[in-house]
C-alpha cells in the first residue's frame, strides 16, 4: 500500500498483472497509487483491484497519476482476459466503479463510484463544468471541478446530473464547446444560494 513514482514511463506487458489494493479513498494511506512520468503503456495487463472498500466510496480514485499531456497507452483486461474499455465497471469488495482511462487531469487512469450521477461539492467554491467529451469515436460526459474531471461516464447511460454545491459560492458551466458537442440532459444544480434547473 502507498504511492510509487516512476520517473521513466510505466510499461506492462499483456501478461503482467497491475494490483492495486483499495480500502478507502485516500492516495498512499487506503489505496495504491503510481505516478508516472513519461509514457503509459498498459498492452492488456490484467488489472487486479482489490481490496476492503465500503460505501460510501470516494468518487474518484486515481491508480495512475499519469504526468504531462500524453494519453494513456492501450488498456487493461479484467481477470477472465476480457478488455476493459473506457467506461468499463470494476468491481471492488462488492462495489461497481467506472473505469475511465481519461480522469484526472484529462489523462490519469481512475476509477468513479458507480450509480446515478451525482456530484457533490466541497464547503468552499467550487467551480463545476459539465461536458461531453469524445473519447475514441464514444460520447461520455465529465464533470469537472477545478478543471479536474472528478466523473466520467457514457452519455448513452446517462439520463440526468444532480449537482449539489453544498457551501462557499458555486459555479456551473455547462460547456457545449467541448469535443462531445451538444449535451441534452436535464441538469440540476444547487448553487447552495437556490437551485437552478435548466
Ligand atoms: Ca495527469
Ligand atoms: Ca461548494
Amino acid at each position: 500500500m502507498g504511492t510509487l513514482t516512476l520517473n521513466n514511463g510505466l510499461t506492462l506487458s499483456d501478461t503482467s498483472s497491475f494490483a492495486v489494493e483499495i480500502n478507502g479513498p485516500t492516495a498512499g494511506s487506503q489505496h495504491d497509487r503510481v505516478c508516472v512520468l513519461g509514457n503509459v503503456a498498459l498492452n492488456g495487463a490484467t488489472l487486479a483491484a482489490t481490496g476492503t472498500i465500503t460505501a460510501p466510496a470516494g468518487r474518484l480514485i486515481v491508480l495512475i497519476d499519469n504526468g504531462g499531456t500524453d494519453p494513456v497507452g492501450g488498456t487493461f483486461k479484467d481477470s477472465l482476459g476480457a478488455t476493459l474499455a473506457e467506461g468499463a465497471t470494476v468491481t471492488v469488495n462488492g462495489i461497481d466503479f467506472l473505469l475511465s482511462y481519461a480522469g484526472g487531469d484529462g489523462n490519469d487512469v481512475v476509477l468513479f463510484q458507480a450509480g446515478a450521477a451525482g456530484t457533490i461539492g466541497t464547503a468552499g467554491d467550487d467551480e463545476f463544468e459539465l461536458r461531453q467529451a469524445d473519447i475514441s469515436g464514444a460520447d461520455y460526459l465529465q464533470l469537472l471541478a477545478g478543471g479536474a474531471v472528478v466523473d466520467s461516464r457514457a452519455a448513452a447511460a446517462v439520463t440526468s446530473w444532480t449537482i449539489d454545491g453544498a457551501g462557499g459560492n458555486d459555479t456551473l458551466t455547462v460547456n457545449y464547446a467541448a469535443s462531445g458537442g451538444f449535451l441534452d440532459i436535464p441538469v440540476t444544480f444547487d448553487g447552495g444560494a437556490g437551485a437552478t434547473t435548466r
